[in-house]
């Protein structure tokens, strides 16, 4: 199964929003394996933010990322990725498709709500990156019998 890693960023912590992203993921029927709430220093943040720190929009959005603490996830499922990015909607919000979370909930690109990864090497990547091996939970969900085929599960 497919390992993606989500934060609730700021903007969702002070909106209020943070249990509105976890329904939206619960519902999908994706299994939570991590879980907490983190201050992000700007260490953390180039690291996992490497592709953008050279880009114009960096300093921005790491004064924002450390302007609160967010909510780390690493959530679980078949070929996950791919819909929770769909889940997710596009980075800008104004672009991003009703039903999306940010379609729905947010309207500025800098304050688009959540981090989703996009790739399944960049989900193994950032779940080790943010959780130790430790704080991730191997156990059974017992409606994965009623959301998947055996193969998909396996
Ligand atoms: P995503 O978060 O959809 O994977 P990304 O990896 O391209 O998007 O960019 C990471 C974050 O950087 C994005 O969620 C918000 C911010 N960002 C991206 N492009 C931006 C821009 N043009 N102006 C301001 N912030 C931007
Ligand atoms: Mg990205």
């Amino acid at each position: 199964m497919e390992r993606t890693l989500i934060i609730a960023k700021p903007d969702a912590v002070q909106r209020g929003l943070v249990g509105e992203i976890i329904g939206r993921l619960e519902r999908k029927g994706l299994k939570l394996i991590g879980m907490k709430l983190a201050a992000l220093d700007k260490t953390i943040l180039r690291a996992h933010y490497a592709e953008h720190v050279e880009k114009g929009f960096y300093a921005g959005l790491e004064d924002f990322m450390k302007s609160s603490p967010v909510v780390l996830m690493a959530w679980e499922g078949f070929e996950c990725i791919d819909s929770v990015r769909t889940i997710v909607g596009a980075t800008n919000p104004r672009m991003a498709a009703p039903g999306s979370i940010r379609g729905d909930l947010a309207i500025g690109v800098g304050r688009n709500l959540i981090h989703a990864s996009d790739a399944k090497e960049s989900g193994e990547r950032e779940v080790a990156l943010f959780f130790a091996e430790a704080e991730l939970f191997d156990y059974d969900k017992s409606e994965y019998m009623h959301l998947y085929e055996d193969f998909e599960r396996s």
